[in-house]
């Protein structure tokens, strides 16, 4: 559509605009066509008014000028705004950054930039893919997969599963489910899986492999099936069980594994189980007895609020007993 104004259209311009900007919203978010091109025909014939329009009733002697929109006119002369736009921006632009914040791997900034750029729904990010980045790709293609959370069945099947497969590529490894799951909610956005092995403490060498070599076996038997990010002891991807039966399929999962340091893994394993509530209140608390707690260490605070050396944890226990707050189970965790 042509944003070219012909000179004269400025005298109204103020009316001209915000009918052009409702059959833009009919068009665009409503598909009411009707409605569009009767806004923007009234638009069209008060462009081509040569006098400036006091009133709705002057309007409405215009070709194509309704009472609806002469009221709207009305309206717009007596306050300068029009309150059913206003609503419509705020309205639109609110659903239509919610639902596009609802794909992973994009943030209210980015879809703040791609709602000003004019898209609104997930079929105009669908014609914009060439502009989204892997992450976002991938949160669009498994966008209604993602949006349904996980039963508690399946987070108990992929734990079965996860160990098992795990062992098999070194028995060694410890791993745990945390997240929601291991707070026993039942049902889970995703899956947290904590990883920690022997070989690797914070005073050896990072140990990378240690991390993709588990990927990758997850890879290989069909369970990983798509990869957002893999660093040295982060990874974000894509899961999926494989079904007995192929009408029954599972669904495809987000996954997050991380790799820690067997002497920090139980401030690893009580960080990722959460919930985020629970431990912002129980580093608060650390703070008030004098620690200092993350998802690495527990350490104490000196005189000058300098962290001293990290204390030995070999159980969430201890972490709880070092701070003196009282112990709980992981499904007494929610705040
Ligand atoms: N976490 C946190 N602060 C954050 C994000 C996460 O403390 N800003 C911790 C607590 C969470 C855990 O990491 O419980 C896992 O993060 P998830 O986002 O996966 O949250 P949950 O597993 O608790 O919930 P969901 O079922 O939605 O995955
Ligand atoms: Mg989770
Ligand atoms: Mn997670």
């Amino acid at each position: 559509m042509s944003k070219r104004k012909a000179p004269e259209e400025t005298l109204n311009k103020g009316i001209t605009d915000f009918l052009v900007e409702l059959a833009n919203y009919e068009r665009n978010v409503n598909r009411a066509i009707h409605k569009y091109n009767a806004y923007r025909k009234a638009a069209s014939t008060i462009a081509k008014y040569s006098k400036k329009i006091k009133s709705g009733t002057e309007a409405k002697t215009l070709d194509g000028v309704g009472a609806k929109i002469a009221e709207k006119i009305d309206e717009f002369l007596q306050t300068g705004k029009l309150r059913r736009l206003e609503e419509i921006r705020n309205d639109g632009t609110t659903s239509s950054i919610n639902l596009l914040t609802r794909v992973t791997g994009i943030g209210p900034a980015a879809a703040k930039k791609f709602f000003e750029e004019g898209v609104t729904t997930l079929e105009d990010l669908k014609n914009i893919e060439h502009k989204l980045n892997h992450h976002q790709r991938i949160g669009l293609r498994y966008f209604e997969e993602f949006e349904k959370r996980i039963p508690r069945a399946e987070m108990q099947t992929m734990e079965v599963f996860i160990l098992k497969q795990l062992k098999k590529v070194d028995p060694a490894y410890i791993g745990t489910i945390c997240g929601s799951y291991r707070r026993g909610v039942a049902s889970s956005g995703d899956v947290d899986l904590l990883l920690t092995h022997p070989d690797f403490t914070s005073q050896t060498e990072k140990q990378p492999k240690l991390l993709h070599a588990v990927v990758e076996h997850f890879e290989s038997v069909g369970f990983v099936t798509d990869i957002i990010s893999k660093g040295d002891t982060k990874f974000m991807g894509v899961c999926q069980l494989q079904s007995s039966n192929k009408y029954d399929e599972y669904l495809h999962r987000r996954i997050d594994i991380r790799l820690i340091p067997k002497d920090q893994y139980y401030c690893g394993v009580l960080y990722f189980t959460g919930s985020d509530i629970f431990n912002k209140n129980m580093r608060t608390h650390a703070l008030e007895k004098g620690f200092t707690l993350n998802e690495y260490t527990v350490r104490k605070l000196g005189v000058t609020g300098v962290p001293g050396e990290s204390l030995k944890v070999d159980s969430e226990r201890e972490i709880f007993e070092y701070i003196q707050y009282r112990y709980r189970e992981p499904k007494d965790r929610s705040e």
